[in-house]
């Protein structure tokens, strides 16, 4: 929605951002306001401006124009941000608690006005500094299992359902995942990215005729089945955690597609602190994988047993069904991730942080490994365990 006089697009700088910020209304009228930009992420700016009387703040996120990332030659929709603001409006609708409020959204700025949430850090910094995160897979497992059942057919009359789906219409985002998870790495692409010690591995990978069978499958998948509305990016570096607190945020890539793809790109992301980690604090990400996974079940199954409007929900064997097709997805999709964030464009801190190089390299065949045996087996494998088994198995 357009909320302001200007009605065409420029990008914002700290001074601009301030004189927005009044012009909101979003602080008080004798403020003292500061702003300073502290966006790291690959495509938008994220504006901070602080009351210095109250010590009050917000965020004002805006989308650029084209992939920070890569630079202007990659020009990219400033719709996504209202895409994001009406996906964070959306999922708050079932996990108010779990996502930032949303105090403002500007189509023609592309800008959408956030609760600050400075006060707890992103996922992945914190996990690969070792942070614990008691809360964190419970939370991620909720917010999964309510925001995917409650946008899905299984909950909303189907006009509904169809409505909210042409609403979400993201198909410039959505072709950057179809390029840059299911697409280039598995193909001699100029956007893959990967150390001269891995092409032995990767060239093998482009060869592998029966793993590109089944990343082709994925694809489809992904392409094909609105099932949900994904947050459609739900890697740890979209989470904000605290001690006991976690909010979601950046659901510019959302989208109706498939469940699994939110609930595998999250857990490929736990995978990479698994590649990295020994000892108890491997444990601890084993942990939190379950965790995720048992609670999104268990609360997905309740939901469905209370609130599905499905005639055929209450046919044995339907939800059981429904699940273990989740959950394969879930295991393709993140390996994936896997493959993606290890060969592909936009890697991961996880991985490229890790000195000395020697290891760096021996983790990211790890990756790559453990990506292709969760694509290759995940209709053989039935449940947690059987990946959990699987990376326990590595280090016996
Ligand atoms: C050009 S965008 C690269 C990646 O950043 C986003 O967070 C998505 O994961 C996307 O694939
Ligand atoms: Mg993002």
């Amino acid at each position: 929605m357009a909320i302001l006089a200007k009605q065409s697009y420029e990008s914002l700088t700290e001074d601009t951002a301030i004189h927005l910020a009044k012009e909101l209304n979003l602080f008080p009228e004798h403020a003292s306001l500061s702003c300073i930009e502290i966006g790291d992420g690959n495509l938008n700016y994220v504006f901070k401006i602080s009351d210095r009387i109250t010590g009050s703040s917000v965020i004002i996120k805006q989308a650029l124009p084209y992939a920070k990332v890569v630079g202007e030659s990659w020009p990219l929709t400033i719709k996504r941000s209202t895409i994001e603001a009406n996906a964070l409006k959306k999922h708050g609708e079932y996990v108010p608690h779990l996502v930032p409020k949303v105090f403002a959204a500007d189509e023609h700025l592309a800008i959408t006005v956030i609760e600050d949430l400075s006060h707890l850090e992103i996922a992945r910094i914190g996990l690969i500094n070792g942070a614990e995160y008691p809360n964190l897979s419970q939370d991620i497992g909720e917010y999964l299992a309510k925001t995917l059942f409650f946008t899905s057919d299984f909950a909303l009359h189907p006009f509904e359902k169809k409505r909210l789906a042409a609403q979400f219409s993201n198909p410039e985002l959505c072709k950057i995942t179809e390029d840059l998870v299911f697409t280039d790495p598995f193909f001699n692409h100029d956007s893959n990215d990967y150390e001269p010690e891995l092409a032995e591995l990767v060239y093998e990978l482009w060869k592998n005729t029966e793993l590109k069978v089944e990343a082709a499958k994925l694809k489809r998948s992904f392409v094909t089945e609105a099932e949900s509305l994904l947050h459609g990016d739900l890697h740890t570096g979209s989470i904000f955690a605290g001690p006991a607190e976690t909010k979601v945020i950046d659901p510019e890539f959302a989208f109706y597609g498939p469940i699994g793809f939110d609930v595998g790109q999250f857990i490929g992301n736990l995978l990479f602190q698994s590649i990295v980690r020994t000892g108890v604090k491997r444990d601890m990400i084993h942990t939190h994988i379950r965790t995720t996974w048992d609670v999104f079940y268990s609360t997905f199954s309740e939901l469905w047993e209370s609130h599905n409007i499905e005639p055929f929900s209450k046919t044995e064997g339907v939800k059981e069904d429904f699940l273990q097709k989740v959950f394969r997805d879930t295991l393709g999709f993140a390996g994936c991730e896997l493959i993606r964030r290890t060969i592909g464009l936009s890697h991961v801190k996880d991985l490229d942080g890790i000195e000395p190089k020697d290891q760096r390299i021996l983790f990211k065949k790890r990756a790559i490994e453990l990506g292709t045996t969760l694509i290759l087996n995940r209709s053989q494998w039935t449940s947690i365990t059987d990946l959990i088994g699987r990376l326990e198995e590595e280090i016996s």
